[in-house]
């Protein structure tokens, strides 16, 4: 088990797009388990290979309150069931640390992905769980929550990001 570093906005490789995993091997797996422990430290609720500078289209999230509930999406596919309800939450991000702001996605949507194991499956999630998601699939195509908010906003967050990474060199 290791646990990995965690790129940080506005760093441009989180704009990195993701390649599909060809086969779940013990490579793989072995990076979905560094994934949680990195994940489970922090804490954090999800975690894309992205954010730990590994373009793979690998996900690991946990919304339980007790880290009881790992789940695992490997080259996920999310199918929007109705594009008209939308739920707003209150969204943060490992590489964004101590930034949150509120975003609206798509509530109702069908998850495709594999397991650990290699197997697909089929999901369709609801509430924290289809938003995260959605938030985690983003950052597997270059895409942050900060894009969905106001330039401002981002440009704010950005500079004082900068300012905390330039005070820890
Ligand atoms: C994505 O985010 C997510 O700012 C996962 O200082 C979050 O695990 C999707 C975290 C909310 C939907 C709703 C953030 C930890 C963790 C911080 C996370 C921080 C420490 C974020
Ligand atoms: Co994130």
């Amino acid at each position: 088990m290791a646990k990995l570093e965690i790129l940080e906005f506005p760093d441009p490789r989180l704009r990195t797009v993701a390649k599909p995993v060809a086969e779940v091997n013990s490579r793989i797996r072995q990076l979905v388990d560094d994934m949680f422990e990195t994940m489970y430290a922090a804490p954090g609720v999800g975690l894309a290979a992205t954010q730990v500078n590994v373009h793979e289209r690998i996900v690991v999230i946990d919304v339980s309150d007790d880290q009881s509930q790992p789940m695992v999406f490997i080259n996920p596919q999310v199918t929007v069931l109705d594009e008209e309800t939308l739920l707003p939450y209150d969204e943060g991000c490992l590489s964004v640390p101590g930034f949150y702001e509120t975003v609206e996605r798509p509530e109702k949507v069908r998850v495709e992905a594999l397991g650990r194991d290699g197997e697909p499956f089929t999901l369709e999630p609801d509430g924290l769980l289809a938003v995260c998601i959605q938030h985690e699939l983003d950052h597997l195509n270059g895409k942050l929550f900060v894009d969905y908010i106001s330039p401002m906003k981002r440009s704010r967050i950005r500079k004082k990001l900068e300012k905390q990474h330039r005070l820890q060199a």
